[in-house]
């Protein structure tokens, strides 16, 4: 077989089955982007390639998966976060215009271009941690336009660095104040005017809402789940993140590839995402940041065998986080994941989260070849350290 590029001498974690997919004496063989053979050295067909490259041990995993980020945003909110610190309440922080409205009126007065500017630092950061494909959420322009110009920005990202981009509209993040206490009619005009106009434009690969006390109700999330239908998008939900309104089950109902957040999740919940296949994203960063107690329930979604991603968050508001690897750690310290639930959950769960598992996410022939490669003895190094960087390459589509 003729391919482009070999790597040999390598350990893998193909996280091709249930767990880490560990071999030794691995090799992994590339063509036209895509891996051809990935799998021990002694079961490889004869191969020859333009490039052969020893990585002398390292270990190769799937290139990383962030599968829920806000990382485009203009502005940053350090000093309502300062304020914070010093006592205030997040309503004190609101009516000194914080908030998610300080976010939503940087992002309003930014270009396309700036938006990009300013999201690229970020975005560098994941990438030299080996991520290879980033969800990017809208949601903070909140009219037509300047949703329209997140979500151009966010796809121009990915012509811009070497990395999948997966863009999510949730004009359903926060009720912008031109429509204070009129949030149906909010709901209607983003469900009938602005996703047929932004799916039209193929600007959406799925919808997302925020669904609760602060943001949107049950019912009019469902609404922007039925628009999203109609539209044949994917959903997924911030769901159960500061109270408990079964946004999770109703995203299930939906199909939803994922519901996100579940500190508040239920056992009710947890049946309904089980049936449905829908994704546990499960964001320690903003759990940590936000001071946030309570838990998710890790033992009754791993007792469903519910699969779980972890992802960054990225936002300004409550989670302002550029490190795959540090959330991983964070999955670990204080959601008591394992290893293999926090490599799973930034690979193969999270690919599954973007509703892409058939082409990224596992090493297997067939996907796209996206790669990391580590030095490090073993996997755990990668969610152990804090703060650390033990990548050695990474390889984008084969390159
Ligand atoms: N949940 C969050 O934690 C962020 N959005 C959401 O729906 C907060 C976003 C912000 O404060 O800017
Ligand atoms: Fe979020």
């Amino acid at each position: 077989m003729r391919c482009d590029t070999i790597w040999k001498d390598a350990r893998l974690a193909t996280l091709a089955g249930p767990g880490l997919g560990s071999i030794e004496n691995g090799v992994v063989a590339a063509s036209d982007g895509c891996i051809v053979y990935a799998g021990p050295e002694a079961d490889a067909p004869a191969m020859d390639a333009a490039q052969i490259i020893l990585c002398q041990g390292r270990w190769i995993t799937p290139g990383l998966i962030d599968c829920h980020t806000h990382i485009v945003h203009e502005g940053n909110r350090a000093v309502e976060w300062e304020m914070r610190l010093a006592g205030a309440s997040y309503e004190d922080i609101a009516r000194a215009g914080g908030g998610i409205v300080s976010t939503m009126n940087a992002t309003r007065s930014a270009s396309e271009e700036q938006l990009i500017e300013t999201a690229l630092p970020r975005v560098d950061a994941l990438i030299a941690e080996g991520v290879t494909s980033i969800e990017i959420k809208s949601g903070y322009g909140l009219d037509l336009e300047s949703e329209i110009r997140m979500l151009r920005a966010a796809r121009r990202i990915g012509v811009e660095r070497s990395v999948n981009i997966a863009t999510t509209f949730l004009g359903a993040h926060s009720l912008p104040p031109e429509f204070a206490g009129n949030s149906d009619a909010y709901i209607d005009l983003i469900c009938t005017e602005w996703l047929p106009e932004i799916a039209s434009h193929g600007l959406a690969d799925a919808v997302d809402a925020f669904c609760d006390g602060i943001g949107f109700s049950r019912a009019q999330t469902e609404k922007v789940f039925q628009a999203a239908a109609r539209m044949g998008l994917p959903v997924k939900l911030h769901a159960e993140q500061l109270s408990n309104l079964h946004g999770a089950a109703l995203a299930a109902e939906y199909g939803a590839l994922s519901a996100d957040h579940l500190e508040y999740l239920d056992d009710s919940g947890i049946a309904a995402m089980k049936a449905a296949g829908t994704v546990a994203t499960l964001l320690p960063g903003a759990f940590y940041f936000t001071r946030e107690s309570r838990l998710p329930p890790i033992g009754g979604l791993r007792d469903a065998a519910v699969p779980i991603a972890l992802a960054t968050d990225c936002n300004p508001g409550t989670s302002p986080l550029t490190s795959l690897l540090l959330t991983m750690n964070m999955g670990a310290t204080l959601f008591h994941l394992t290893v293999e639930e926090c490599i799973a959950g930034v690979t193969r769960n999270a690919a599954r989260a973007l509703g892409r598992l058939k082409d990224i996410g596992t090493l297997e022939a067939g996907k796209r070849c996206d790669l990391a490669i580590w030095d490090i003895e073993s996997p755990a190094e990668l969610v152990y350290r804090m703060g650390y960087n033990p990548l050695h390459a990474r390889v984008w589509s084969g390159q």
